[in-house]
């Protein structure tokens, strides 16, 4: 066989695989909550898609740098969805003052207080979900993701969600909310032209608003919360 054949033969099968190598898909659908009677969803965009890849794949998410603003007494966005490693800005956009911390095992951490205009960060470097809180105002809640899938998406206000440019394969889909005990998952199958989830509701009637606790641990002066 001349090297020429070879060469031939070599770009013929590369053409052959390269499609399949290559492909990847869009997977979609909507997400609903069930809700108690007389109850609302108005925070669909809080839901949280994302697929993890066999264990064995080597996708990994590169980092970002993203923000959530302090305004208003609220986190916003309220949640935010990064790839492991990111690092999160929390501009405070009030004429007061604000803090941010979390308590989580594997990412405590704690701004400390600082006014109008002032920044702090956070670099997130282990995957899980981070709730944080503000030490001044108990009500604000926020959450971020950390994930090491790169893919990932939250939902619109309506529910609707598209995880772009996904490779053929085998994942397991992740739903989560923050009023949703327990995250939902279910294996699928993604193919070339990508993965129609179709509609996923999750069931939020045994959520229960509990205060958390500041800081240190204790409850909430109300001094502190009223004075700014
Ligand atoms: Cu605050």
């Amino acid at each position: 066989m001349s090297g020429k054949t070879v060469v031939r033969r070599s770009a013929m099968l590369l053409m052959f695989l390269a499609p399949a190598l290559g492909a990847q898909g869009a997977v979609s659908g909507q997400v609903s909550l069930l809700e108690r009677p007389g109850e609302q969803s108005e925070d669909l965009s809080d839901v949280v898609v994302w697929l993890e890849p066999p264990p064995t794949s080597r996708a990994r998410s590169t980092p970002v740098a993203a923000t959530i603003q302090l305004q208003g007494r609220q986190f916003t966005p309220r949640v935010r969805v990064v790839p492991e490693g990111s690092k999160i800005e929390f501009p405070n956009m009030d004429s007061f003052s604000h803090n941010v911390f979390s308590k989580a095992p594997d990412g405590a951490f704690d701004t400390g207080v600082y006014g109008r205009g002032r920044t702090k960060d956070q670099t997130f470097k282990d995957t899980g979900v981070f709730p944080i809180y503000c030490n001044i105002h108990p009500r604000m809640t926020g959450y971020v993701v950390v994930l090491r899938s790169p893919y990932f998406a939250q939902a619109g206000d309506d529910g609707r969600f598209t995880v772009p440019a996904v490779p053929a394969g085998a994942y397991t889909l992740h739903v989560w909310h923050d009023r949703v005990m327990q995250e939902t998952t279910r294996p699928v199958t993604v193919n070339a032209s990508g993965f129609a989830v179709g509609r996923v509701e999750l069931d939020a009637r045994g959520y229960r608003y509990v205060q958390h606790k500041n800081k240190y641990g204790q409850e909430y002066t109300s001094a502190a919360g009223d004075r700014y």
